[in-house]
């Protein structure tokens, strides 16, 4: 594998320095720390495969901290220093900041063909993050297409989802005119990861049967797959086991824990792979949907043995999300569970944040297992708030907004600060919502979550109320299980205004939501 170091050292007093860092894809924690502290590492091996980069994975280490594409170092005035690779369509950029005495050395590993880095001291770091980020976002052609509002069949359905699910919950909308321009069906429809496009009796009917009747109710069609994911028992890992990915021995490689077990991935260097591929895309297009929500796409830059043994990870990955791009045309393309930095330019959206679920924390998993990539609405909204400048790369999804209030051990703070998320971060609006199930409160905050809004920006690296990014123009989070002042645990307090920054936040009453 060809790899480049290249190295910087800071001087300066270490103890109030902050790291902001970017995990390697949409699921990996990513925070705002002091660099003294010790980041968290997962101690499962299918943690690991699932939601790192099992080849730069978080150190475990005090005052070691690990980024992908870009890092900064931030002092207490708000200053600091900001590393970022300016083209990342061949490689993979992974910093390194290490607490060495009175110095911080940095490190950049570049994991494929040499790219150009941008390494600035800079009076505020907030402005230099965003810039290198635009430049970034630019070299490599981000798309920044419309906002959509989507409902997602998977946060209250989950594999259960039928055929009358959706046309159900789509009646329903249409008839509380709720304004979803898309009706997205998630995991469920398909005989197992690999064959989609043959149906699984559970889900009741074929999944191309379902874009006549969403658009009959005046909704665009979307559609979940996980396209280079492929089940150890499919009929496609048996008729072509020479097109995964390989292990040391020589046989398909089986990685992760997800539907009951490990599963295989695509070698994407593999010239009928990326023909299969785009056929793929291709015919989910020809069923009639023209939104795509393509996941767990990690699998692709997964490390082992590839048919193009000169491929880096990056390239390989970048291959297969351009024949699905291709096949997929002009349809709108959400990535998820992707590697970050090597979509930007072939996703119109990416999730940038773990899977929100109807509770605040698993603190089982984050805490004690030290997987920031748990599901909670506590996770999404701390990774989604350190990734706020990449809406220069792509639209940014959040995930979804949870209103209902059966079914959801959320709090009313807890679901505001869920409404303070897709406010701040300014891109796609998702609800997973049962239509049936929601009151007129929760019909309220789910219109309200469905407002599309432009990103916002931080007023602050260097306080935070919680390890990530909290203070923004339009209002603060809370992420800690203690108030602040007047602000509850686990909230978000709303300015009266987006150009005044009163001395205290003031409290948003979720019975009478509004911005204005
Ligand atoms: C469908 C789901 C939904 C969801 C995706 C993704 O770490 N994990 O165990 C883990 C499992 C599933 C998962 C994310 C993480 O969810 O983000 O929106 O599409 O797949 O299976």
């Amino acid at each position: 594998m060809q790899t480049h170091t290249h190295h910087w050292t800071i001087t300066a007093d270490l103890s109030p320095l902050l790291v902001l860092t970017n995990g390697y894809q949409s699921w990996s924690e990513s925070e705002l720390r002091p660099l003294t502290d010790t980041p968290q590492r997962a101690t499962l091996q299918w943690m690991v495969d699932q939601g790192q980069d099992p080849l730069f994975p978080p150190s475990g280490e005090a005052g070691v901290w690990r980024s992908h594409g870009l890092i900064a170092v931030i002092r207490p005035d708000g200053g600091g220093w900001v590393g970022c690779a300016l083209d990342l369509s061949r490689a993979f950029a992974h910093w390194e900041a290490r607490a060495d005495g009175d110095h911080v050395q940095v490190t950049c590993t570049v994991e494929g063909p040499d790219v150009e880095l941008a390494w600035e001291e800079t009076a505020d770091v907030r402005e230099t993050v965003e810039d290198l980020a635009g430049r970034l976002g630019a070299a490599m052609g981000a798309l920044n297409p419309a906002p959509l509002r989507v409902w997602c069949s998977w946060y209250s359905y989950y594999l259960d989802v039928t055929f009358d699910v959706m046309v159900e919950n789509a009646r329903l909308a249409r008839e509380r005119g709720l304004p979803f321009d898309v009706f997205q069906l998630d995991d469920g429809f398909q005989a197992d990861l690999g064959d989609w496009t043959e149906p699984n009796p559970r889900f009741g009917r074929h999944a191309r049967e379902l874009p006549a009747e969403l658009q009959a109710l005046g909704f665009r069609a979307g559609l979940w797959i996980a396209p280079f994911l492929v089940g150890p028992r499919s009929k496609l890992f048996a008729a072509h086991p020479e097109w995964m990915l390989q292990g040391d021995d020589g046989t398909p490689l089986l990685f992760g824990s997800n539907w009951g077990g490990a599963y295989a991935t695509l070698d994407t260097t593999h010239p009928e792979v990326l023909t299969w591929l785009r056929d793929l895309a291709a015919t989910i297009r020809s069923w009639g949907y023209d939104y795509l929500k393509i996941d767990f796409l990690y699998g692709a830059a997964f490390p082992g043995h590839r048919h193009d043994p000169h491929a880096s990870r990056a390239e390989a990955y970048r291959r297969g999300l351009q024949a699905i791009r291709d096949g997929f045309g002009d349809g709108f393309i959400l990535g998820c569970g992707a590697p970050l930095t090597p979509s930007i330019g072939l996703v119109d959206a990416m999730r940038t944040g773990p899977d929100v679920a109807p509770f605040w924390d698993d603190e089982a998993r984050r805490v004690f297992i030290g997987d920031g990539a748990a599901p909670s609405a506590r996770s999404a909204i701390h990774t989604v708030l350190a990734r706020w400048y990449q809406h220069l790369w792509y639209q940014n999804d959040p995930d979804v907004m949870i209103a209902r209030r059966e079914r959801s051990l959320l709090s009313d703070q807890e679901r505001g600060a869920l409404l303070g998320l897709l406010d701040v971060a300014g891109g796609l609006r998702a609800s997973s919502d049962p239509i049936q199930m929601l009151d007129e409160q929760a019909l309220t905050l789910l219109r309200r979550s469905l407002e599309i809004t432009t990103p916002d920006r931080p007023v602050s690296l260097t306080t935070s109320h919680g390890p990530t990014v909290t203070h923004f123009t339009r209002g603060t989070f809370n992420l800690q299980n203690t108030p602040v002042g007047t602000l509850a645990s686990h909230s978000f307090s709303a300015y009266p205004s987006e150009s005044t920054l009163p001395s205290q936040p003031v409290e948003v009453d979720l019975r009478h939501v509004s911005h204005d």
